[in-house]
């Protein structure tokens, strides 16, 4: 199984050299893509220059920054044109313990579509993590189950793992969403399909450097964009165009 790590980065001058070198200890095996948005601080160039030491690190260099999404659908990209099998998500910041990716992994190994790191099922949590995040996660999780009909306890989580043909099957070009509503994109379009979303509980260590991207813009996206779909399943599923919600 060819593993291929894709970490987005935008300022994490600070973070990328720990996570980089955290992720190669823990899982040796896996290649590593950073794909960077032309970041004002240099961590494209420093990526390069960790590159240049490791034939297992890659560096995708985009124009600007334009949001989480559409750095993910180019790393997806990169990753499925090299054959990589399982493609996976993790931030730059150190949240996404690198040592917990075998977890992924391993759920993958057992049959899993996608693997999602979940910090609202039990054993998972936080640490550091403002409780006002702690709020926005689980009420917007929340919210997005209720409204798309799915199981998921951790749905705007963005420590994934997905398989290779999960991505093949979804229309990345038809994904809009670009802050973190693509997370919850991407997992109701999996859900869609039937394919199998396997939680397992993270812990998400909130970054000790470097600032979070995060903005309310971003919120709103997501929650426009989930009762968006949610009206309309619903609406397809009155009207007999069953769209088929099987998670
Ligand atoms: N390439 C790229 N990466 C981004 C962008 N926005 C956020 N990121 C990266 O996405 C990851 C998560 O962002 P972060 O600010 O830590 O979000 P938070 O953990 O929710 O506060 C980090 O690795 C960021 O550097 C973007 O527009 N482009
Ligand atoms: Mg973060």
């Amino acid at each position: 199984m060819r593993v291929l790590t894709i970490i987005p980065t935008y300022n994490e001058l600070e973070s990328l050299p720990k996570t980089l070198g955290r992720l190669r200890a823990a899982v040796p095996a896996s290649d590593v893509l950073v794909v960077d948005d032309n970041s004002p601080d240099g961590t494209g160039q420093l990526a390069d220059s960790i590159a240049a030491e490791d034939s297992q690190v890659h560096v995708l260099h985009r124009k600007g920054k334009e949001g989480l999404g559409a750095a993910y659908i180019a790393g997806f990209k990169w990753g499925m044109a090299a054959g990589y099998d399982v493609l996976v998500e993790m931030d730059a910041d150190g949240s996404h313990q690198p040592e917990q990716l075998p977890l992924l992994l391993d759920a993958i190994n057992d049959g899993a579509d996608l693997a999602m790191g979940s910090r609202w099922v039990p054993g998972g949590g936080t640490v550091n993590w403002p409780l006002y995040r702690q709020a926005i996660s689980r009420t917007g999780s929340t919210y997005a189950r209720l409204m798309l009909g799915l199981k998921i306890k951790d749905i705007t989580g963005g420590y994934r793992a997905f398989r290779r043909s999960t991505l093949e099957a979804l229309k990345l070009d038809q994904v809009e969403s670009v802050g973190y509503g693509f997370q919850v994109d991407l997992a109701w379009r999996v859900a869609k399909l039937g394919l199998k979303i396997v939680e397992r509980p993270i812990t998400f260590v909130e970054r000790e450097l470097g600032a979070s991207k995060m903005s309310g813009n971003i919120v709103v996206e997501a929650m426009i964009n989930v009762t968006k779909w949610g009206l309309a399943s619903r609406w397809a599923a009155l009207t007999g165009k069953k769209t088929q919600v099987s998670k």
